[in-house]
């Protein structure tokens, strides 16, 4: 998988990225199913493996770009389903064969 932070966020840069895969497609996104956390302000690479438990067919893949300069803000990774603020969330679907 490859991410392109493409803009930042009130001229916030680096970002914080994270990815979830949703794979045991329980609409939950659990703490072993991150697959990305990384901060940058450049394209990044990250090879996702398909864990062998992971269910066949469309998988929800969560990516969120978050500023991380945030002072009200622990972490500058947010959970999968938390507010990034500045940020962005996008779902994307995978298909595991
Ligand atoms: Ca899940």
């Amino acid at each position: 998988m490859k991410v392109s932070p493409g803009f930042s966020f009130n001229g916030v840069r680096p970002v914080a990225i994270t990815g979830w895969v949703d794979w045991n497609r329980d609409n939950k996104f659990e703490r072993d199913e991150l697959v990305l956390s990384k901060v940058s302000d450049t394209a990044i690479s990250q090879p996702i493996s398909v864990p062998a438990t992971a269910l066949p067919g469309p998988t929800r893949l969560r990516l969120i770009l978050r500023g991380t300069l945030d002072p009200n803000q622990p972490s500058p990774y947010p959970e999968p389903c938390g507010g990034p603020s500045p940020g962005e969330v996008a779902d994307f679907t995978l298909n595991v064969l």
